[in-house]
């Protein structure tokens, strides 16, 4: 029997966000158990990071045919995308036709920031708090806030006191920045620094952007969609899902078998022009052992060296541009449109600043460590953010006896599968770390993790249970076997990767994500349901 919602607004299910995650979630909640769902959210709208990330050129990095619900076939044949990669507002509107056509608006609440959580012991329900002084309690909390919503914009001395304009990425304004005739200042060369470049320098009158670590990146290759393309995809729909639910990182296509290490070199050549060609994630598919080999990653590493070098005009920018601390891939891998091509334009200039680093913010722009001020009118941080766990640690979240999340995770998040936290009862965090979630194409991530929670409380409905939470000591086996997955990649290699949270001062270093593969990881799941859950304690 679902509780019926009061004036005390007390749900069966709270869940805390309306991007994918969520909003699935509240679908599967509300029609498959007929539970009382209620979806906070901050934003005004659905979409989560797709309604935050706004910055020019913002644009998925995974085929549009595979960027969307799968669950729903009726679903799917209703949409039709643009492009081969979409970009931010086709994402949005997609997610507003999945939620009228979901009927999802509703249950949702817009404009609401949860400040804490706190369990319950004796009602046996989490305690939901907002910024705006609202209370809500239920008997299930679903975190489904995302992985990179947390923004890391870093404390430059004197970034207050700048007498014009800066915006982090992820916070974009709705209304859009107009960099006509502007000095801009870009910090930052992650998927987002990269993507915004080209699209920047065709509008401002100088473009700046410091880059510490240089990033490798392949040719997206974007462009429309052909008709003939657009009705493969409706066609073959299942064909579709089912190579995304069997491939380790959720895209429709499968590595290629061979090794770049025995492969003799014109063969190899070959195959890297030709996964050049195809450009986008699928380049990675290129050799079995990319992730694997060092000696294997360097001959494509060494191959995307040779055509980023081969693009960049001037040597000095070419050789700041491709002086890597990294192996290939090991740290989240880019696609880009036209970003090395940008630094042939006489409005873009490259600053290193590993070199030379930002030393403070002047009223008139950044001076770096070499003495030189680089005047700016505008300031974009494209500087990431605190993945994974930052997102769920700012919901201040306290389990039994007020334990805090941050307490539990101080050295690095501890979690049963990334869904569970022991000390947090009926706490689900959607695609939470430990989980494969950024490693994947998270669409497919999001929707294995709704559909294994929503099992798992029709699992407790039909026992007749009113918690669930691991035992303690599976956390540890899980965190042994995440970084024993780790281990087995060269992802681990990756110092300055905020896969181990590197980015972020003080933030401790731990791989944040399975790195063991999602159909792996979805036969994990799916064999501790059938053995009665196993590890998860119930009362
Ligand atoms: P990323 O990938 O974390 O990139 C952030 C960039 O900002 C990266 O180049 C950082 O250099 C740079 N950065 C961060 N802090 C500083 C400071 N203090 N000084 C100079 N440069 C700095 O974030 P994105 O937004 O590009 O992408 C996030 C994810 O969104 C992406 O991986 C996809 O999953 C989608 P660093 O490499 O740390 O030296």
């Amino acid at each position: 029997m679902a509780t019926a919602p009061n004036s005390q607004n007390r749900f069966d299910a709270l869940i805390i966000g309306a991007g994918f995650a969520g909003m699935y979630q509240l679908h599967l909640l509300r029609e498959r158990l007929g539970l009382n769902v209620r979806v906070l959210e901050a934003g005004d709208g659905v979409g989560g990071t797709w309604y935050w990330n706004r910055y020019p050129g913002a644009r998925c990095d995974t085929e549009s045919h595979a960027y969307c619900f799968t669950f729903s076939k009726d679903l799917y044949l209703g949409w039709e995308w643009s492009e081969r990669y979409p970009q931010q507002p086709e994402i949005v509107r997609y997610m507003n036709y999945a939620a009228d056509k979901l009927d999802l608006r509703k249950d949702i609440q817009f404009n609401t920031r949860v400040s804490g959580a706190e369990w319950d012991e004796a009602a046996g329900v989490w305690r939901v708090r907002t910024e705006a002084g609202q209370d809500f309690s239920a008997s299930f909390l679903i975190t489904a806030v995302g992985c990179l919503s947390a923004a890391n914009v870093p404390d430059f001395k004197g970034r207050d006191g700048f007498k014009g304009q800066w915006y982090h990425t992820g916070s974009w304004p709705h209304e859009g920045v107009d960099f006509t005739g502007k000095r801009v200042g870009l910090i930052g060369t992650g998927s987002t620094g990269v993507q915004a470049t080209p699209v920047i320098a065709e509008t401002a009158a100088h473009l700046t952007v410091f880059q510490r670590t240089p990033n490798y990146s392949v040719p997206a290759h974007n462009k429309p969609l052909k008709p003939e393309f657009q009705e493969w995809t409706k066609a073959n729909f299942e064909k579709i899902r089912h190579d995304m639910k069997s491939t380790p990182a959720g895209h429709p296509f499968y590595i290629d078998d061979r090794l770049a290490v025995e492969t003799p070199v014109d063969e190899r050549e070959r195959l890297l022009e030709a996964a050049w060609k195809v450009g986008g994630m699928q380049f990675r598919a290129v050799f079995k052992d990319l992730m694997l080999d060092v000696d294997a990653n360097k001959i494509v590493a060494d191959f995307v060296t040779r055509k980023i070098r081969e693009t960049v005009k001037d040597p000095e920018t070419a050789a700041k541009l491709t002086a890597f601390d990294h192996h290939y891939s090991t740290k989240r891998p880019i696609i880009d449109s036209q970003y090395f091509e940008a630094y042939n334009r006489d409005n873009v200039s490259l600053v290193d600043v590993k070199a030379a680093p930002i030393q403070e913010i002047t009223p008139d722009g950044i001076r770096t460590a070499d003495g030189v001020e680089h005047k700016l009118d505008i300031i974009i941080f494209a500087t990431g953010y605190d993945g994974v766990t930052g997102p769920l640690l700012r919901l201040n979240i306290k389990g039994r006896d007020g334990l805090g999340l941050n307490q539990v995770w101080k050295d690095g998040p501890k979690t049963y599968l990334g869904l569970q936290v022991a000390g947090f009862p009926n706490l689900f965090t959607i695609t939470g770390p430990q989980s494969p979630s950024v490693l994947t194409n998270m669409p497919v991530a999001i929707e294995q993790h709704a559909e294994w929670i929503a099992d798992a409380i029709a699992h407790m409905r039909a026992n007749g249970k009113v918690r669930v939470e691991p035992q303690a000591d599976v956390m540890n086996a899980w965190g042994e076997k995440v970084q024993e997955a780790a281990n087995a990649t060269l992802l681990i290699t990756a110092k300055s990767s905020w896969y181990l949270g590197a980015n972020v001062p003080g933030k401790p270093r731990a791989f944040l994500a399975w790195a063991g593969g999602m159909a792996r990881y979805r036969d994990i799941c799916d064999d501790v349901a059938a053995k009665g859950y196993e590890g998860f304690a119930f009362a």
